[in-house]
């Protein structure tokens, strides 16, 4: 098993995937998918519109994973994803964001990943206090590396304060 927390910009990171925080449109947004878009340039737009919509404007159901080449980023892959909007934490929120994390992992197994990075998904803009979706995300990415070949697994924050959160629920978990 293998997780490591790191702060950087996900987007600068040498690895074969990374995770975005994405809404269910696939078309982009701000926050860490903004970033991943620009930096991946108008092809990434073009491949995520592409994909087929499962309800009109809806590509990916919050829960779900997808996956695109990475164009111009370091990562070959981005798969995008969609977390649950924060609202109390009775409305699901803890086995949508588990199944982010399940179904890119997934989805990076099938494609032969061997290193992949995945943001603090939900717990910018929507809201997922950081404290409760930390513990519960490391939960599930150790279970996904049962039983495979080794992957490198890094949680990408962008300030140290977010990390310092992950790096407790890390070391609690032994
Ligand atoms: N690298 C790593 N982490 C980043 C970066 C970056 N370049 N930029 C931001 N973060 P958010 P969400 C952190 O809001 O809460 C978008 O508009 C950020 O500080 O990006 O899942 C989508 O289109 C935070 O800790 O994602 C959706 O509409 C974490 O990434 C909505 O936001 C996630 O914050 C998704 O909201």
């Amino acid at each position: 098993m293998s997780i490591e927390i790191v702060t950087a910009d996900i987007t600068r990171l040498d690895v074969d995937a990374i995770v975005n925080a994405a809404n269910t449109s696939l078309l982009g947004g701000g926050g860490v998918d903004g970033a991943i878009h620009r930096a991946a340039g108008p092809a990434l737009l073009e491949a995520c519109r592409g994909l087929p919509q499962v309800q009109p404007g809806v590509r990916c159901p919050t829960g779900e994973a997808r996956l695109t080449p990475g164009f111009n980023l370091p990562a070959r892959y981005v798969i995008h994803t969609v977390g649950p909007v924060w609202r109390g934490g009775a409305h699901d929120e803890a086995s949508l964001l588990a199944s982010c994390y399940q179904q890119s992992m997934a989805l990076a197994i099938e494609h032969a990943v061997e290193s992949i990075a995945f943001p603090a998904i939900s717990c910018g803009i929507y809201g997922y206090p950081p404290e409760l979706a930390a513990p519960l995300a490391l939960r599930n990415l150790r279970v996904a590396q049962e039983g495979i070949a080794p992957i490198r697994v890094l949680v990408c924050c962008f300030s140290p304060s977010m990390a310092s959160i992950w790096q407790a629920a890390l070391n609690d978990a032994g």
